[in-house]
């Protein structure tokens, strides 16, 4: 794993989800610097702060400095130059997690697109800033040469386009391949800093060690697990990012597409988070999920973290996100609570008990 400096705001949850992408990204967070804000002209940073990260970097000696908010080329730029190193920016760093997590030629492609368009917006401040003759020979490119790479980059966002519209046949392809693996299917969704990379581990941990052939082969975000001592694959999908930005939706969600075909798709929520944060990431995941396709009756929803709740307050959230309905239970994967009874729910789904567990899954939760 890689090593970073984060450049991120005061409060709790974001610090919390910065540092999550991070490691989403395999950076390992060696400090976190909070600024209450990161939008200054000239570094994002004030002066002043540059001298204080500069002393952290040269001390920490991370492989990148992640920066929590976008940057503007000449902000990077300026950044990169006092601190000697390579700066990712929020979006940046986003774009990296897709690039990792994209599997199928579509998605690829549609992460190939969101970052031909980071590029484009910031081949646009270049050229402006040549014209203008603000800065002729920015980063090293004359007037004519930012020219050059604005054409190129919008002649590749054409060429993906065009790849893109004949792309719907192999995403039928993928499917069927991974289908005929024989294994049932579980996969974790939710909002980054939920507890899915957490869950993945305590439900997978008995079986790290064994290491036979064919699952060294799937990826690090697949591992196996027994469900009524039946083997099921359990993979880790990318998590929902709040601040999302909207050309990026695409990509997101084409990320994702591997929900369609797993058997069940675990739901982690946050439940410790204020009951606005909490309503506004479940409807936005709850929507997504629908917009994908993929059916009410495979999620069953996980309130992670509810060893911080008392019973009172995990009912009021299940009144809250309308829960009631549906298949839920309260967790925690850091203190294993209910983790068995979550894999007795995906047992009950892999057996399409669906009805039935409804209401089990109520009473259950009710009463412990
Ligand atoms: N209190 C508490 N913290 C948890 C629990 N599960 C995960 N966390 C913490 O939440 C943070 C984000 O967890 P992570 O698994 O990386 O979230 P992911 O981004 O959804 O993969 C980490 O600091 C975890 O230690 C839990 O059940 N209870
Ligand atoms: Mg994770």
């Amino acid at each position: 794993m890689n090593t970073a400096v984060l450049v991120t705001y005061e409060q709790d949850d974001i610090i919390d989800e910065a540092v999550a992408l991070c490691e989403s990204a395999n950076y390992k967070v060696k400090h976190v610097m909070k600024q209450g804000f990161l939008q200054k002209q000239k570094y994002g940073l004030s002066s002043g702060k540059i001298e204080d990260l500069k002393e952290i970097t040269s001390r920490v000696k991370p492989d990148v400095v992640v920066f929590d908010e976008v940057l503007k080329p000449s902000q990077n730029y300026n950044l990169a130059s006092e601190l000697k190193m390579e700066i990712l920016d929020r979006e940046a760093l986003i774009l990296q997690i897709f690039e990792k997590r994209c599997s199928s030629a579509e998605s690829k492609l549609q992460v190939q697109l969101a970052q031909a368009r980071y590029e484009m917006s910031r081949a646009r401040e270049r050229v402006r800033l040549a014209r203008e003759g603000e800065q002729p020979g920015f980063m090293g490119l004359g007037t004519f040469e930012v020219d050059v790479y604005y054409n190129e980059i919008k002649r590749r966002m054409v060429n993906i386009k065009s790849k893109l519209a004949k792309s719907g046949k192999q995403r039928q392809l993928h499917r069927q391949a991974r289908k005929r693996l024989g294994f049932k299917t579980i996969s974790l969704a939710g909002y980054t800093s939920a507890g899915k990379t957490t869950l993945f581990n305590t439900l997978t941990g008995e079986q790290q060690e064994k290491n036979d052939e064919l699952f060294t082969t799937l990826s690090t975000t697949v591992r196996r697990m027994t469900i009524n001592k039946e083997v099921a694959l359990i993979s880790d999908t990318v998590g929902f990012i709040s601040k999302l930005p909207a050309y990026m939706i695409e990509a997101f969600k084409s990320t994702l597409e591997e929900l369609l075909y797993t058997d069940t798709v675990i739901v982690v929520i946050d439940a410790s988070d204020h009951f606005d944060e909490l309503r506004k990431k479940f409807k936005s995941c709850y929507t997504t999920l629908n917009e994908i396709g993929v059916e009410v009756d495979k999620m069953i929803f996980a309130l992670n973290k509810s060893e911080l709740l008392d019973e009172d307050e995990i009912l009021d959230i299940v009144d809250l996100l309308e829960l009631n309905s549906k298949k839920w239970i309260d967790i925690s994967a850091s203190t294993q609570k209910n983790v068995d009874k979550l894999k007795e729910i995906v047992g009950n789904v892999f057996r399409n008990d669906i009805s039935h567990e409804k209401d089990e899954v109520g009473v259950k939760t009710y009463e412990n």
